[in-house]
């Protein structure tokens, strides 16, 4: 039940102003959600109690927040949240917890950790964090990470689950994850393609669609290729090509068919800037294998007419300065890799990298940390994993990672639950024991959730502990269970920040309960694990540390009182504009010192499923893999607007405007006799959801979606009334490391009247 809080002037029940008995104050801070967003809230307090949350309402741009900001209040107040440790009493899942003390709690999680790591080994501990709510002193990734560093190390997991694919094909082609140009060059664009790509939705920087906005204003042709017309589809696109996931790769490649056999290419530019073009060249006409990979050729293959492939390249080579942007879900799939890397060759086959209003074919969102090109700090202290440091993992140079995933006390993401059912029977060199949760939600984000579930039930992992703001899915699941407290209790600064703005995040209002932060927590461990360099410093003077090496901002208390700095407006940062305004004195960090459209080190790696020029490769569950007779529909796993993940799925005011629902094409709904709303079944080996159907034309048919984050809900016979679309995904990386979000074949039926 929430209560409604009186608004200023409102009189209560004996007609006297509410503003007499005491006055209500907004104070400023930044919501920083994992969204990639950065935006302003007002949150007005009296009593201690939050009565409501506006936005930024200072001079343009704002950084407004969207609706799941301003119903945070919802979040704070609402009643799963958990506000005192607790102690699992019935079975794991089952949900049956008692209350104890915080000593009680962290005593026995210290004597959990020093009797695992003593008795098997600290690989035998498994450290899960994300981040929740993005920000330097409290988030999970921050402080547990470093405190369990410091405790001996533990089982790490690698592969960045957003955008491994990316990030492969960057460190290959460009040797540096630094590829992003700042969305306020979008001015600067004659066209932008926005290929798999929905910042209307996903943010990914407050002011994204501002600046698309901006771009389209001054007459930028925008296009999106996409198997949904998407909301930013909608508001901006002057074209949307629906194409079948998976296959972006081919229809890039079509597109460099055409402008090279046309004679389009930057001769120059390749030239002087790329290395291995000829090699690219040759495949693409069909020199190498006798098949030119025109945009007949692609037709079937993508779903896309030839005509609209000819056409989109020939307006994409003649608009330079034109934008492609590779959004990162098309990424998240078995062949994520080649279709980034066929996305920068065409980028750097029309010219466009390392010019204003061009694009390096930039991964759509940048990595969530700093040093971005806008935001300069001092960063707190990071350290190692020991075990890693043992033989340490050339960490920046993923693609080489791939290839000792086992040998390092390192796992890839989707391997977890596989290595918790099998540990060393399965070739992973130590038995799982220990679970260490925090800021994640596990399971109900991890690939594969039923397999992920039976971890957790398994007798072999002998403690789980969690640190949690809710009784989530995977909360159910913990031994300890320890109350997390919301930003809006605690001083930070926000994280993500590639726009041109900081963020202060204020405390508002106490902890509620006795909840504490991630960081709180992790001093009382480190207290009982004997730990005392882990405090030698407090939150305050890491923050103020911090703002110390900004020079942005002159003075600490300014910048907390401000809650948004917005500092003078530079120029758009445009990625790689000095190697190509000065390439003898700016190589670009790769083994040729060029954009290596052939790539030395993927040569090198000699994996046959990782070819050193893009190219199409079919992969498992696509159209033509034979599990589509049982399963003919693709499904893809959006990122959702009514959520950052599987976070706000609680929250009722969003539920009800934005309600889960698997989305279908009136073609496909057609021939399986459903009606917009009806319930239906959407399963495959992997598990099976029983949800509303949303019929509409927004999507292509052959294709349906299940938005991501919602939570896994089983009922008695396991099937998810919840929507979480991980009951269907599959447990895989691609070979370059992506996770594989959106490459799954289903079947939707029906449900029988039993199942509503
Ligand atoms: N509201 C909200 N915002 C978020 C998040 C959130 O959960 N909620 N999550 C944040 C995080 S951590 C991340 S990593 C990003 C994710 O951001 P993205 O990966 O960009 O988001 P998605 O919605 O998964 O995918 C973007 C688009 O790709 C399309 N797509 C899917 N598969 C294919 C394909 O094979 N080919 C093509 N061409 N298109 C395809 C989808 O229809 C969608 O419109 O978003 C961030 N922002
Ligand atoms: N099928 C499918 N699955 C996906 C994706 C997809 O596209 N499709 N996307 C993937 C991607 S890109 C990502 S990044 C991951 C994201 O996966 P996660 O990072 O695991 O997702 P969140 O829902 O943000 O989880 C944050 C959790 O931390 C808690 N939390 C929030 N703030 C705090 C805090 O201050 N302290 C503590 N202790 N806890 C806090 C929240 O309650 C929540 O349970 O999901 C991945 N999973
Ligand atoms: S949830 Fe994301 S987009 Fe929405 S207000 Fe918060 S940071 Fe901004
Ligand atoms: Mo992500």
């Amino acid at each position: 039940m929430f209560l409604d809080f009186a608004p200023e002037e409102h009189l209560d029940f004996r007609g006297e102003s509410v503003n007499s008995i005491s006055k209500e104050q907004a104070i400023m801070t930044t919501c920083c959600s994992h969204c990639g967003g950065a935006c302003g809230l007002k949150v007005y307090v009296r009593d201690g109690v939050i009565t409501r949350i506006e936005t930024d309402d200072s001079e343009e741009p704002q950084a407004r927040a969207c609706l799941k900001g301003r119903s945070y209040r919802q979040r704070v107040y609402h009643p799963d949240r958990l506000l005192y440790p607790l102690k699992r009493k019935g079975e794991r899942g089952e949900g049956r917890f008692e209350r104890i003390t915080w000593d009680e709690a962290l005593d026995k999680v210290a004597a959990e950790i020093k009797r695992v790591r003593d008795d098997y080994g600290p690989r035998s501990i498994l450290l899960k964090t994300s981040v929740g709510d993005m920000n330097f002193l409290h988030t999970g990734a921050m402080v547990v990470d470093r405190l369990m560093c410091m405790a001996g190390g533990y089982t790490s997991v690698w592969g960045y689950f957003s955008y491994e694919g990316g990030a492969f094909a960057e460190l290959t082609t460009y040797g540096t994850l630094s590829t992003q140009s700042s969305r306020d060059d979008f001015v600067n664009s004659r066209m932008i393609i926005m290929w798999g790509w929905d910042p209307a939705t996903t943010v990914q920087d407050t002011n994204t669609t501002w600046w698309l906005a901006q771009a389209k204003e001054k007459g930028c042709r925008i296009i999106s290729v996409d198997p949904r017309l998407t909301d930013t589809t909608a508001a901006f696109a002057h074209q949307w090509v629906p194409i079948r996931p998976g296959t972006d790769a081919a229809m890039l490649i079509a597109m460099a068919y055409v402008i090279i056999s046309g004679g389009m290419e930057r001769k120059a530019y390749l030239d002087r800037y790329t290395h291995g073009f000829e090699a690219f060249r040759n495949y693409v006409l069909g020199e190498e294998d006798g098949i030119p990979k025109t945009p007949a050729w692609a037709e079937p293959i993508t779903g896309v007419p030839a005509r609209v492939i000819r056409e989109l390249a020939v307006e994409y080579a003649l608009s330079r300065p034109a934008a492609l942007i590779a959004g990162i879900g098309p990424g998240r799939s078995a062949g994520g890799e080649q279709y980034h890397r066929a996305a920068i060759a065409l980028s750097a086959i029309t010219g466009n990298i390392g010019i204003p209003g061009g694009s390096a074919a930039q991964r759509s969102w940048p990595a969530g940390l700093l040093p971005f090109p806008f935001m300069v700090m001092g960063v707190p202290e990071m350290l190692t994993n020991p075990i890693e440091a043992a033989a340490p993992p050339p960490a920046d140079m993923l693609p080489l990672r791939r290839s000792w995933p086992w040998g390092l006390g390192s796992l890839h993401v989707s391997q977890i639950a596989d290595a918790i059912l099998k540990g060393k029977s399965g070739g992973y060199p130590a038995d799982i024991k220990l679970l260490y949760i925090a800021s994640t939600g596990y399971p109900n984000q991890y690939l594969n959730v039923n397999k992920h579930v039976q971890a957790m039930k398994s007798a072999s992992l002998e403690f789980i502990v969690m640190h949690e703001q809710y009784m989530t899915p995977g909360a159910r699941f913990a031994d300890i269970l320890l109350p997390c407290s919301t930003f809006l209790e605690r001083d930070d600064i926000a994280q993500w920040s590639s726009t041109w703005f900081y963020g202060y995040q204020n405390k508002i209002i106490e902890p509620l309960g006795e909840s504490k932060s991630s960081l709180e927590i992790c001093n009382g461990l480190a207290e009982r694990l004997g730990l005392p360099e882990y405090t030698n410093k407090t939150g305050d003077e890491v923050l103020r540390e911090m703002v110390q090496g900004c020079p942005h901002i002159s003075d600490y208390e300014t910048f907390k009182k401000q809650g948004l700095h917005k500092p003078e407006k530079e120029a758009p940062h445009v990625a790689f504009s000095d190697q190509i305004r000065d390439p003898e004195n700016n190589p670009f960090p790769t083994p040729s010192g060029k954009i290596e459209i052939y790539s030395q080190s993927i040569a090198e790696m000699n994996d046959p499923r990782i070819p050193p020029i893009p190219r199409y490769i079919e992969t498992w569950e696509g159209p033509n893999d034979e599990l589509a007779g049982n399963y003919p529909l693709q499904l893809i796993t959006t990122h959702f607007k009514g959520r950052a993940h599987s976070q706000f799925h609680n929250v009722p005011w969003l539920n009800e405007i934005l309600p889960q629902t698997v989305l279908i094409s009136s073609a496909d709904a057609r021939k399986r006799g459903l009606m917009n709303g009806d319930t239906v079944r959407v399963f495959n080996d992997r598990g099976e959801m029983v949800i509303p159907c949303r019929v509409s034309d927004r999507i292509m048919p052959g294709v349906v979606d299940v938005p991501q984050g919602a939570w896994y809900a089983p009922d008695e016979r396991g099937i998810d009334r919840g929507g979480c679309a991980n009951v269907l995904t599959k447990d895989a990386y691609s070979p370059g490391g992506a996770c594989c979000t959106n490459t799954a074949l289903v079947e939707v039926e029906k449900a029988q009247l039993q199942e509503v």
